[in-house]
């Protein structure tokens, strides 16, 4: 049996491009994360995830590789990478990186191979089907717009793409192509990486019957997630690399479900570690996916994540995470982004940071960072929604242009993707020319050098949260209980182990909260809070966006 240290350990993840520029080209890259790792060890995070920086075309910002074995040139060199690496073991701080096997880069050569004629050796490490009635195999619409599948003049048949034309997915049935990444995994865990974050893992084994080649029509984000041979291709993966490194592992599991997680996460340790799922980011979606203006209810919030909390305990282990490089800033989103802009955003990581699970820190979540006033397409760098953007508005007509300007502003995934604020200067320290994509105009007010040196700022709270978590067992073991579970502002749950009780109050409102508190904490001392919290005659009286633990004495 490992050590599971994953379990004591906070993770914070970089988007390599949106960092730190070292070079002044305006585009992040890996010497200046090394620049940074003081920063992050000062934070207190154990783990560095950092999204891909292979080589890669860059239509999906590197979740399009070209090739696995190299360092994309924006980002550096590999020995930037060993050197990042080195700094970084030296510091206590460990590495993991993101294998984005579900599919490749179109310009991967083994697409090249592929792509060339039907007889060629590697023709089948993707998937290619004849048409149907003149158009593609099935109907299945990919994640970022247009049909899943694109003819390819060269051999007249059709290959698919969950996501973009450009990120050909992967055929996992062929056990050649799964040894080629089992060997490409070997080599950066000989390397000493020490883990890996999977890209859209749940997704490798299509729906495809013992034998069949037919894929069914259908909604793809529903038929494709948890395939028939999705948890034996990830045993085996276990058992012939992931197990004889002592490292963690996360899938990024899109339309996993509790019982599909507690195989994917199960502690007997088969096949990952923990997943992350969509469910609480996918509360403000609708059937026409994330377009539109809806609210997470802190309801259907509470009832998802006590789900979750309870459904994985003693089983699997979770992974706890509002913000990614593919989400829009949480502070925007469930918080504040004005007067109680600290307040909310503290209030929010007190209430994920005392699950049970591992927390993910996205970089610039520390510190409390908005999604970024967008004006118009053209500031927009992401496929997604410029293509979006495209199919919705220009072509279909679906959604007015002012309409979905404003719902890209509440979603687009380049909301987290501007540049790190690092201090109130020029390009607020993230380069020395201008960046690849827009500066959020705040970064005056919102920047790490402020925040560091001022004892009562966002940053100053994560590393207390993290601390926190360092030291307290019931914090990582506890069993988890929601209390008031219909009531529409407040969020409140206890943890208890081994005799001692903690109880996590925060309120999602913008006004005053009063509640009463269960005996046992009459006279209970304050862990945290982020603010002054009357607690008289056994009640508690939050403010805005107030948060505040206690622990039962
Ligand atoms: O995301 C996969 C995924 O499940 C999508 O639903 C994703 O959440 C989408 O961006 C929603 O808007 C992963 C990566 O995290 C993402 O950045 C990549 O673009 C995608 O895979 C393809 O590699
Ligand atoms: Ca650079």
């Amino acid at each position: 049996m490992k050590t599971q240290w994953w379990k004591k350990a906070v993770v914070y993840q970089i988007y390599p491009r949106s960092f730190c520029d070292s070079n002044g080209d305006g585009i992040g890259d890996l010497n200046g994360i090394t620049s940074k790792l003081g920063y992050l060890k000062e934070l207190g995070v154990d783990v560095l995830w950092i999204s891909p920086f292979c080589q890669s075309p860059m239509h999906d910002n590197g979740y399009d590789v070209s090739d696995y074995y190299s360092i994309n040139p924006e980002f550096g060199t590999m020995t930037d990478f060993d050197r990042l690496l080195e700094s970084a073991h030296n510091m206590g701080l460990k590495i993991v990186m993101d294998l984005v096997v579900n599919h490749s880069s179109n310009e991967h050569p083994w697409f090249t191979e592929s792509r060339s004629s039907r007889e060629n050796p590697r023709r089948d490490y993707y998937f290619w089907r004849d048409g149907r009635d003149g158009g593609p195999p099935n109907d299945w619409k990919a994640f970022f717009s247009g049909p899943a599948w694109t003819l390819d003049k060269a051999t007249g048949q059709y290959y698919l793409h969950c996501f973009s034309p450009q990120q050909p997915d992967l055929n996992w049935e062929n056990p050649s192509l799964r040894a080629e990444i089992f060997d490409m995994m070997r080599f950066w865990l000989n390397k000493g990486i020490d883990g890996f974050r999977m890209d859209v893992i749940s997704f490798i084994s299509k729906p495809l019957n013992a034998g069949s080649l037919v894929f069914p029509d259908g909604d793809m984000r529903i038929l494709v997630p948890n395939g028939p041979r999705v948890h034996e291709f990830l045993s085996n993966m276990r058992r012939e690399v992931l197990s004889r490194y002592d490292i963690m592992t996360v899938g990024e599991a899109s339309g996993v479900t509790v019982d599909e997680a507690v195989k994917y996460a199960n502690s007997g340790g088969s096949e990952l570690d923990m997943v992350f799922h969509f469910e609480h980011v996918g509360l403000d979606g609708s059937e026409t996916g994330k377009w539109n203006d809806l609210k997470i209810n802190l309801v259907e919030l509470k009832k998802v994540l006590t789900r979750w909390q309870h459904g994985l305990f003693g089983r699997a282990w979770n992974s706890l995470y509002w913000c990614n490089h593919d989400q829009p800033r949480i502070v925007s989103r469930l918080g504040d982004e004005g007067e109680y802009r600290e307040k909310s955003a503290k209030m929010l990581a007190t209430c994920l940071h005392f699950m049970q699970g591992t927390p993910y820190v996205y970089q610039g979540e520390e510190l409390g960072m908005t999604n970024a006033p967008f004006a118009g397409i053209g500031d927009y760098r992401d496929l997604e929604s410029i293509n979006a953007y495209e199919e919705l508005v220009v072509q279909e007509k679906r959604i007015a242009e002012g309409e979905m300007l404003r719902y890209l502003r509440l979603k687009s995934r380049d909301n987290s993707r501007t540049p790190m604020h690092w201090n109130g200067g020029r390009h607020a320290g993230f380069s020395d020319s201008e960046p690849w994509i827009m500066l959020n105009p705040n970064y005056r007010e919102i920047n790490a050098e402020e925040q560091m040196q001022r004892a009562g700022s966002v940053f100053a709270y994560y590393k207390t949260l993290i601390k926190l978590r360092k030291e307290m067992d019931i914090i990582t073991h506890g069993d988890y209980q929601l209390l008031m579970p219909d009531d529409p502002y407040l969020f409140i749950y206890t943890r208890s182990y081994g005799g001692e009780e903690l109880i996590v109050a925060c309120n999602f409102s913008g006004f005053g909260q009063v509640f009463t508190l269960p005996e046992r904490f009459h006279s209970a001392k304050v862990l945290i809070a982020n603010e002054a919290h009357p607690i008289t005659e056994g009640a508690v009286s939050l403010g805005a966006f107030g948060a505040v633990v206690l622990a039962a004495t």
